[in-house]
């Protein structure tokens, strides 16, 4: 098989890339480890930037999302016990986000790309990724006992942190930077009605907690736990008592509980790859750097990367330049950095860190009275919130 472009991974990454790919004739094929209802499986993100609806929009792949969605103009911080509100419209002029999970998303691109007939390689064992350094760079794979070759002009690695893409680059050509947190995030989705419309963002002595939601009658939460414990000592009625703990008194009485649809402990962490581009290998979206969930920036990194990989493929092929390519690894990780940046802050205001002892925790409570009660630190924060623009400081 040849393609111009091969994709290894269908997350949202390598679907958008697909999706964008096709809008501007460029032929790509996507070869994916999983089957599709596995990839559904995984409830993830929940928060999409105004860019990367942008990006869902040119694609031709927004309209449930317009429908569904629910645009988000504010959320609240909650610390010592008071909430306060961080009003992004205002404090941005008028950019807001859209609550939309990334299951749904997933579920949009997938439909999309088999209305359009085009070819997505599902459950493919053992894929690997080979001569990316030459002109005719090839992705082999095993599918039902037999193995394949695909021949492409340029290999997209839009397989994850765990993909083979990353993996497959000598060492001496990448370099890494890590931080891993002491902490996980337990998730709890359940068909309840979300405790008040907005996303709650809660420091408490007892640790983190989020009140987020997929919808008016879907609730997502997630609680900040230590990284010993597992999921299956964790019963819904823990759960539930445990968030009710890290809430404020109106929001515990506003709180419907209910049984778990799924429930999962993600561990946290902060990871960029540097470069993003080896030869004709590009990689995107966590497949080359990862942000603690607390910024809701992973999902919308990878989309950002994915747009410039399609102008960069655009220009390659529509307009004969090599520019877009060339410039690829510097403007996605000039945007990553700054969100790694704010991520990490964020996480590090919002959870609790037994090792900072009382001093670190007095320090997190006078930078979120600093925070909520001046405008300029406010802004900073809806201003990162939202997303930066992708072409920002151009
Ligand atoms: P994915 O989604 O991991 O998809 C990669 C795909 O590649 C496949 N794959 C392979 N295929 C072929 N060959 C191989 N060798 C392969 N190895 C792997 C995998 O099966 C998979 O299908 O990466 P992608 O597309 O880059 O997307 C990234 C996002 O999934 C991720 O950044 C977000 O979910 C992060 N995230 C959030 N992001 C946001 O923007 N807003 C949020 O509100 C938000 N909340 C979250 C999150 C992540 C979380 N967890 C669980 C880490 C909340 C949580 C709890
Ligand atoms: C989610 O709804 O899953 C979600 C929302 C906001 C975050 C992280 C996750 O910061």
């Amino acid at each position: 098989m040849r393609t111009q472009v091969a994709i290894v991974g269908a997350g949202p990454a390598g679907l958008l890339l697909g999706a964008l790919l096709h809008k501007s004739g460029i032929d790509a094929v996507i070869i994916e480890q999983r089957s599709p209802s596995y990839v559904l499986s995984r409830i993830r993100a929940g928060v999409l930037e105004q860019v990367t609806m942008d990006l869902l929009d040119q694609a031709g792949v927004s309209a449930r999302a317009h429908a569904e969605g629910l645009p988000h103009d504010g959320f609240e911080l909650l610390f010592k016990g008071q909430r306060h509100r961080i009003d992004m419209h205002a404090l941005t002029g008028g950019s807001r986000v859209m609550v939309y999970g990334q299951t749904e998303v997933t579920q949009d691109l997938m439909d999309a790309r088999a209305a359009a007939g085009l070819t997505t390689v599902y459950e493919a064992a053992n894929v690997q990724v080979h001569d990316f350094d030459g002109a005719t760079p090839r992705v082999k794979y095993e599918k039902d006992g037999q193995t394949h070759t695909l021949t492409c002009d340029f290999i997209a690695g839009c397989d994850g942190f765990h993909g083979v893409c990353r993996a497959s680059v000598p060492e001496a050509a990448i370099r890494t930077y890590e931080r891993v947190y002491p902490f996980g995030w337990l998730g709890l989705l359940a068909d309840v009605k979300p405790v008040t419309h907005e996303l709650i963002y809660a420091h408490t002595d007892r640790g983190f907690a989020l009140c987020s939601m997929r919808g008016n009658t879907r609730s997502r939460y997630y609680l900040q736990v230590p990284l010993t414990d597992k999921v299956e000592n964790w019963s819904d009625d823990a759960f539930w008592a445990e968030l009710r703990n890290r809430l404020d008194s109106e929001a515990r009485d506003n709180l419907t509980t209910g049984p778990s649809l799924e429930k999962s402990i993600a561990p946290l962490r902060s990871f960029v790859a540097e470069p993003m581009r080896f030869g004709r290998l590009f990689l995107a979206g966590d497949a080359a750097h990862i942000v603690p969930p607390t910024g809701a920036k992973g999902l919308n990194l990878a989309a950002s990367d994915v747009g410039y990989l399609w102008n960069a493929f655009a220009d390659f092929y529509n307009d004969k330049s090599r520019a877009g390519i060339d410039t690829y690894s510097d403007r996605c990780l000039r945007r990553v950095w700054r969100a790694e940046r704010f991520s990490w802050w964020f996480t590090s205001l919002m959870h609790h860190f037994p090792e900072t002892g009382a001093f670190g925790q007095k320090m997190q409570e006078a930078e979120l009275d600093y925070l909520v009660n001046s405008e300029a630190a406010s802004r900073s924060l809806a201003e990162n919130y939202v997303g930066l623009p992708m072409n920002f400081g151009a």
